[in-house]
């Protein structure tokens, strides 16, 4: 699941996930709870994620390619704000095998509701990262490191295209149709 800060990828990739029967993985979740549980992963992330920068591309991918060895996910996976730039996109593909992805839906949304949900989310839920400045950081992070993911899964034939902006429910039938199509 591809997408801006704010597009609604956590959100859509957790309804979707259950829906197929397949382990929601968000690398943004894990980080979370290994800053959360002071894990030495944790204390090497927390800075970086409160300014809104990419973790290093070595420590996301060992712990992603730990989460997948689980039983749950030998029948698939969904993977949610991983790969974040081409170099974890090349690591996945290096560990798990060319076709390991089958799928990126990327999910589009304009720049203005972005900033507003998140903004929205800091009120309602406090987000270390969800601060003005931080999101305008997150949100440059993304143009430059990944948004070049939907070129490359385009060239692939393996994009398709959501339109985010509405209600959630909204949101998550195009998704399923897309899925369909
Ligand atoms: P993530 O957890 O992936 O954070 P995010 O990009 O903000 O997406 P999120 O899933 O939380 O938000 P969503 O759009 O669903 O990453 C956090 C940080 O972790 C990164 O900045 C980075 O530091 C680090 N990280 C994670 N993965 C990494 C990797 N692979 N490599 C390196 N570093 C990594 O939703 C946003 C808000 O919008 C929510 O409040 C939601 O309720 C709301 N919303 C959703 N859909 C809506 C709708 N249709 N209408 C209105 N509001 C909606």
């Amino acid at each position: 699941m591809l997408g801006p800060p704010g597009a609604g990828k956590g959100t859509q990739a957790a309804l979707l996930a259950k829906a197929i029967g397949i382990p929601h993985v968000s690398t943004g979740e894990m980080l979370r709870a290994n800053v959360a549980d002071e894990t030495e992963l944790g204390k090497q992330a927390e800075e970086i994620m409160a300014k809104g920068d990419l973790v290093p591309d070595e420590l996301v991918t060992a712990m992603l390619l730990e989460r997948l060895k689980e039983s749950d996910a030998v029948c698939g996976y969904l993977l949610d704000g991983y790969p974040r730039n081409p170099a974890q996109a090349g690591a996945l593909e290096a560990a798990l095998g060319a076709d390991c992805i089958e799928l990126a839906i990327a999910i589009e949304v304009p720049e203005e509701e972005l900033i507003s949900r998140l903004l929205g989310r800091s009120e309602e839920q406090g987000r270390a990262d969800d601060s003005e400045e931080t999101i305008k950081n997150r949100l440059d992070v993304y143009s430059s490191e990944t948004a070049p993911l939907i070129d490359y899964y385009e060239g692939r034939s393996a994009l398709v295209s959501v339109d985010g902006h509405g209600a959630v429910d909204e949101v998550f039938t195009r998704v399923a149709k897309a899925l369909a199509e």
